[in-house]
């Protein structure tokens, strides 16, 4: 059984990634322990112009948002931003401590394990990308 969800997610991650002109790596959300909780990835633009993530959604919560961690005051905080841009040929990373999408007020929380929380991503560029992510604890 768990051959089968690792096969399901393997197709669905090669499926996207052969239209999409960004490609989306190491994609996992982070197990829950409030009502919000982050998701990380590496963005790769395979194109010759900078593209941006405008945009997330996911059924599993009410909004998502992207943030990067700030100094403020001496203290890190997290705060909204607008766009995640990746360079042409290049790539962004969205990893602990930094940069990261908030999956805002779950529905219902996400445990470890889970293998199939959908998402939506929208670029700049018009492109929609929709994923579905594992859930791990760190
Ligand atoms: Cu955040």
């Amino acid at each position: 059984m768990k051959k089968y969800f690792t096969f399901l997610f393997a197709i669905s991650l090669v499926s996207t990634a052969a239209v999409a002109e960004v490609q989306v790596q190491d994609l996992w959300v982070r197990a829950s322990t409030g009502p919000n909780t982050a998701v990380y990835m590496k963005l790769n633009n395979t194109s010759g112009s900078g593209v941006s993530l405008i945009n997330v959604s996911s059924p599993v919560c009410a909004s998502a948002e992207l943030h990067e961690i700030a100094d403020v005051e001496g203290a890190k905080r997290m705060q909204k931003i607008s766009a995640i841009h990746v360079p042409a040929k290049g790539n962004t990373s969205l990893e602990p401590g930094g940069i990261h999408i908030m999956l805002m007020a779950l529905e219902t929380p996400l445990t470890e394990g889970q293998k199939d929380i959908p998402l939506t991503l929208e670029f700049s560029h018009g492109e929609k990308v929709q994923l579905t992510a594992p859930v791990k604890a760190q």
